[in-house]
Protein backbone atom coordinates (compact mmCIF):
# COMPACT_ATOMS: atom_id res chain seq x y z
CA UNK A 1 0.00 0.00 0.00
CA UNK A 2 1.62 3.77 -0.61
CA UNK A 3 0.35 6.80 0.74
CA UNK A 4 -0.25 9.01 -2.75
CA UNK A 5 -1.24 13.13 -2.26
CA UNK A 6 -2.99 14.37 -5.45
CA UNK A 7 -4.81 17.30 -5.92
CA UNK A 8 -7.18 19.40 -7.50
CA UNK A 9 -8.05 23.24 -8.75
CA UNK A 10 -11.44 24.64 -9.42
CA UNK A 11 -13.86 26.93 -9.68
CA UNK A 12 -18.06 25.79 -9.58
CA UNK A 13 -18.43 25.15 -13.19
CA UNK A 14 -15.22 22.68 -13.45
CA UNK A 15 -16.10 20.33 -10.01
CA UNK A 16 -18.44 18.33 -12.06
CA UNK A 17 -15.59 16.73 -14.00
CA UNK A 18 -13.69 16.27 -11.02
CA UNK A 19 -15.41 12.37 -10.67
CA UNK A 20 -14.74 11.44 -14.52
CA UNK A 21 -11.25 11.92 -13.51
CA UNK A 22 -11.30 10.41 -10.61
CA UNK A 23 -12.95 7.06 -12.10
CA UNK A 24 -10.66 7.21 -15.15
CA UNK A 25 -7.92 6.30 -12.19
CA UNK A 26 -9.81 4.19 -10.16
CA UNK A 27 -8.82 0.47 -11.50
CA UNK A 28 -4.95 0.93 -11.89
CA UNK A 29 -5.26 2.68 -8.81
CA UNK A 30 -6.86 0.01 -6.03
CA UNK A 31 -3.68 -0.98 -3.99
CA UNK A 32 -2.80 2.76 -3.62
CA UNK A 33 -4.53 4.97 -0.63
CA UNK A 34 -5.02 8.23 -2.23
CA UNK A 35 -5.76 11.67 -0.82
CA UNK A 36 -7.51 13.91 -2.95
CA UNK A 37 -6.87 17.37 -1.79
CA UNK A 38 -9.70 19.90 -3.48
CA UNK A 39 -8.91 23.67 -3.58
CA UNK A 40 -11.71 25.62 -4.76
CA UNK A 41 -12.68 29.14 -4.79
CA UNK A 42 -16.48 28.74 -4.30
CA UNK A 43 -18.75 27.58 -0.94
CA UNK A 44 -21.45 24.89 -1.65
CA UNK A 45 -22.65 23.53 -4.91
CA UNK A 46 -24.76 20.34 -5.70
CA UNK A 47 -21.99 19.40 -7.75
CA UNK A 48 -19.67 19.20 -5.22
CA UNK A 49 -21.96 17.18 -2.89
CA UNK A 50 -22.12 14.40 -5.85
CA UNK A 51 -18.36 14.49 -5.49
CA UNK A 52 -18.31 13.87 -1.72
CA UNK A 53 -20.87 11.10 -2.26
CA UNK A 54 -18.47 9.70 -5.24
CA UNK A 55 -15.53 9.76 -3.64
CA UNK A 56 -16.99 8.46 -0.09
CA UNK A 57 -17.17 5.08 -2.11
CA UNK A 58 -14.00 3.90 -2.05
CA UNK A 59 -12.28 3.03 0.60
CA UNK A 60 -8.83 4.03 -0.63
CA UNK A 61 -9.98 7.38 -1.25
CA UNK A 62 -10.55 10.62 1.03
CA UNK A 63 -11.35 13.98 0.49
CA UNK A 64 -9.72 16.98 1.87
CA UNK A 65 -11.39 20.54 0.91
CA UNK A 66 -9.64 23.99 0.58
CA UNK A 67 -11.41 27.13 -0.18
CA UNK A 68 -9.29 30.03 -1.81
CA UNK A 69 -9.58 32.84 -4.41
CA UNK A 70 -7.30 34.65 -6.18
CA UNK A 71 -7.41 38.64 -5.54
CA UNK A 72 -5.47 39.60 -8.10
CA UNK A 73 -7.16 40.23 -11.56
CA UNK A 74 -6.76 37.72 -14.07
CA UNK A 75 -5.58 38.07 -17.66
CA UNK A 76 -4.45 34.25 -18.74
CA UNK A 77 -5.32 32.37 -21.14
CA UNK A 78 -8.91 32.09 -22.35
CA UNK A 79 -9.83 28.82 -22.92
CA UNK A 80 -8.79 28.43 -19.01
CA UNK A 81 -11.66 30.36 -18.37
CA UNK A 82 -11.01 30.84 -14.57
CA UNK A 83 -8.76 32.05 -12.10
CA UNK A 84 -8.78 29.26 -10.14
CA UNK A 85 -6.28 27.93 -12.18
CA UNK A 86 -3.71 30.63 -10.85
CA UNK A 87 -4.84 29.65 -7.45
CA UNK A 88 -2.13 26.36 -7.86
CA UNK A 89 0.31 29.05 -7.16
CA UNK A 90 -0.47 28.77 -3.53
CA UNK A 91 -0.53 24.83 -3.13
CA UNK A 92 2.77 24.75 -0.97
CA UNK A 93 1.40 27.05 1.46
CA UNK A 94 -2.62 25.20 1.59
CA UNK A 95 -1.28 21.83 1.29
CA UNK A 96 0.26 20.86 4.51
CA UNK A 97 2.18 17.81 3.00
CA UNK A 98 5.76 17.09 1.85
CA UNK A 99 4.71 16.11 -1.91
CA UNK A 100 1.50 16.17 -4.25
CA UNK A 101 0.66 15.69 -7.54
CA UNK A 102 -1.25 18.49 -9.53
CA UNK A 103 -3.62 17.35 -12.33
CA UNK A 104 -6.30 19.69 -14.30
CA UNK A 105 -9.25 18.18 -14.94
CA UNK A 106 -9.00 18.31 -18.75
CA UNK A 107 -7.52 15.05 -18.88
CA UNK A 108 -7.82 11.24 -18.15
CA UNK A 109 -5.73 8.92 -16.08
CA UNK A 110 -4.58 5.46 -17.62
CA UNK A 111 -1.68 4.28 -15.13
CA UNK A 112 -0.41 3.49 -11.45
CA UNK A 113 -0.25 7.43 -9.75
CA UNK A 114 2.91 5.97 -7.64
CA UNK A 115 5.05 6.00 -11.20
CA UNK A 116 4.98 9.80 -11.04
CA UNK A 117 4.54 9.89 -7.33
CA UNK A 118 7.95 8.35 -6.36
CA UNK A 119 9.49 10.31 -8.18
CA UNK A 120 12.21 13.04 -7.26
CA UNK A 121 11.64 16.94 -8.31
CA UNK A 122 14.83 18.34 -8.15
CA UNK A 123 16.14 21.72 -6.95
CA UNK A 124 13.26 23.78 -8.20
CA UNK A 125 10.91 21.46 -6.47
CA UNK A 126 8.59 20.75 -9.57
CA UNK A 127 8.65 18.09 -12.08
CA UNK A 128 6.59 18.58 -15.34
CA UNK A 129 6.51 17.94 -18.99
CA UNK A 130 8.27 20.25 -21.18
CA UNK A 131 6.13 22.02 -23.83
CA UNK A 132 7.19 22.51 -27.36
CA UNK A 133 4.98 25.08 -28.46
CA UNK A 134 7.27 27.93 -25.40
CA UNK A 135 10.10 28.31 -27.55
CA UNK A 136 9.17 31.02 -29.29
CA UNK A 137 10.03 34.58 -28.75
CA UNK A 138 7.12 36.13 -27.21
CA UNK A 139 6.20 33.34 -25.09
CA UNK A 140 9.24 34.28 -23.02
CA UNK A 141 9.76 38.11 -21.65
CA UNK A 142 12.18 40.08 -23.61
CA UNK A 143 14.91 39.92 -20.73
CA UNK A 144 15.34 36.16 -20.53
CA UNK A 145 15.21 35.80 -23.98
CA UNK A 146 19.43 36.37 -24.36
CA UNK A 147 19.63 33.75 -21.25
CA UNK A 148 17.07 31.23 -22.87
CA UNK A 149 18.65 30.76 -26.55
CA UNK A 150 22.24 30.99 -24.73
CA UNK A 151 20.81 27.06 -23.56
CA UNK A 152 21.13 24.22 -25.91
CA UNK A 153 17.45 23.88 -27.98
CA UNK A 154 15.94 21.19 -26.04
CA UNK A 155 16.46 23.11 -22.65
CA UNK A 156 14.76 26.41 -24.61
CA UNK A 157 10.98 24.90 -23.56
CA UNK A 158 8.80 25.47 -21.25
CA UNK A 159 6.86 22.85 -18.99
CA UNK A 160 3.02 22.35 -19.05
CA UNK A 161 1.33 22.92 -15.92
CA UNK A 162 -1.21 20.60 -15.95
CA UNK A 163 0.20 17.74 -14.69
CA UNK A 164 3.09 18.89 -11.85
CA UNK A 165 4.65 17.15 -9.21
CA UNK A 166 5.65 18.83 -6.83
CA UNK A 167 7.94 19.05 -3.79
CA UNK A 168 6.14 20.87 -1.28
CA UNK A 169 9.05 21.29 0.87
CA UNK A 170 11.10 22.33 -1.33
CA UNK A 171 9.35 24.84 -2.84
CA UNK A 172 8.20 26.17 0.82
CA UNK A 173 12.06 26.65 1.00
CA UNK A 174 12.90 28.44 -2.00
CA UNK A 175 9.86 30.83 -1.64
CA UNK A 176 7.79 29.68 -4.15
CA UNK A 177 4.58 31.99 -3.69
CA UNK A 178 6.48 34.36 -3.07
CA UNK A 179 8.43 34.26 -6.08
CA UNK A 180 5.28 33.89 -7.77
CA UNK A 181 3.62 36.94 -6.73
CA UNK A 182 6.36 39.07 -7.85
CA UNK A 183 6.74 37.59 -11.04
CA UNK A 184 2.77 38.28 -11.76
CA UNK A 185 3.13 41.74 -10.19
CA UNK A 186 5.67 41.70 -13.04
CA UNK A 187 3.76 39.95 -15.40
CA UNK A 188 0.21 40.52 -14.99
CA UNK A 189 -0.56 39.05 -18.41
CA UNK A 190 0.72 35.71 -17.68
CA UNK A 191 -1.31 32.60 -17.22
CA UNK A 192 -0.11 30.52 -13.42
CA UNK A 193 1.91 27.99 -15.98
CA UNK A 194 3.74 31.49 -17.74
CA UNK A 195 4.72 32.84 -14.09
CA UNK A 196 5.82 28.60 -12.71
CA UNK A 197 8.01 28.82 -15.71
CA UNK A 198 9.16 32.24 -15.03
CA UNK A 199 10.18 30.58 -11.52
CA UNK A 200 11.35 27.42 -12.92
CA UNK A 201 13.57 29.07 -15.60
CA UNK A 202 13.94 25.89 -17.76
CA UNK A 203 15.95 24.24 -14.48
CA UNK A 204 12.84 21.51 -14.02
CA UNK A 205 12.66 18.10 -13.90
CA UNK A 206 11.30 16.54 -16.63
CA UNK A 207 8.11 13.91 -17.07
CA UNK A 208 8.48 11.45 -19.82
CA UNK A 209 5.62 12.14 -22.37
CA UNK A 210 3.40 9.60 -21.66
CA UNK A 211 2.89 11.04 -17.96
CA UNK A 212 1.31 14.21 -20.20
CA UNK A 213 0.07 13.27 -23.53
CA UNK A 214 -0.84 16.43 -25.04
CA UNK A 215 -4.15 16.68 -27.24
CA UNK A 216 -2.19 16.51 -30.61
CA UNK A 217 -0.23 13.25 -29.59
CA UNK A 218 -2.24 10.44 -30.13
CA UNK A 219 0.23 7.97 -31.54
CA UNK A 220 1.66 8.01 -28.27
CA UNK A 221 -1.20 6.59 -26.93
CA UNK A 222 -0.76 3.33 -29.07
CA UNK A 223 3.21 3.34 -27.95
CA UNK A 224 2.06 2.79 -24.30
CA UNK A 225 -0.62 0.83 -22.06
CA UNK A 226 0.00 3.86 -19.05
CA UNK A 227 -0.54 6.84 -19.69
CA UNK A 228 -1.96 10.31 -18.87
CA UNK A 229 -3.98 11.91 -21.99
CA UNK A 230 -4.55 15.99 -21.42
CA UNK A 231 -6.40 18.03 -23.71
CA UNK A 232 -4.32 20.84 -23.39
CA UNK A 233 -5.29 23.67 -25.64
CA UNK A 234 -8.59 24.98 -27.08
CA UNK A 235 -10.33 21.53 -27.75
CA UNK A 236 -12.57 19.80 -24.52
CA UNK A 237 -13.99 16.57 -24.79
CA UNK A 238 -17.33 18.25 -23.08
CA UNK A 239 -17.63 21.17 -25.39
CA UNK A 240 -16.16 20.77 -29.24
CA UNK A 241 -17.27 17.27 -30.09
CA UNK A 242 -15.92 14.81 -32.44
CA UNK A 243 -12.39 15.33 -31.27
CA UNK A 244 -10.18 11.97 -32.33
CA UNK A 245 -9.41 11.02 -28.80
CA UNK A 246 -12.64 11.87 -27.22
CA UNK A 247 -13.57 8.29 -26.69
CA UNK A 248 -11.59 8.35 -24.03
CA UNK A 249 -13.18 10.70 -21.92
CA UNK A 250 -16.46 9.39 -22.47
CA UNK A 251 -15.26 5.59 -21.43
CA UNK A 252 -14.94 7.22 -18.27
CA UNK A 253 -17.21 10.00 -18.09
CA UNK A 254 -19.32 10.51 -14.97
CA UNK A 255 -22.62 11.87 -15.25
CA UNK A 256 -23.64 13.98 -12.44
CA UNK A 257 -27.39 13.09 -11.12
MN1 LIG B 1 -5.31 21.49 -19.04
Amino acid sequence: MKLINICFCSNDKYVKFIPTVINSFIKKNLHNIITIHYIKDFEESNDLNFLRNFVSKFDNLRLKEYYKTWNFEYKGFSHIESSASMIRLFIPDIIKEKKVLYLDLDLIVNLDLYEIFKLECGETGIRLRNHTNVQRKKWWPRYMWKQIMALPREKRKGGNSGVMLLDLDKLRKNNFIEKCLKLHAKHSDGSDQYIINLYTMTKQELLEPRFNIFADEGNLIDENNDFIFHWCGGHKPWKNKNGKYDYLWNKFKVDII
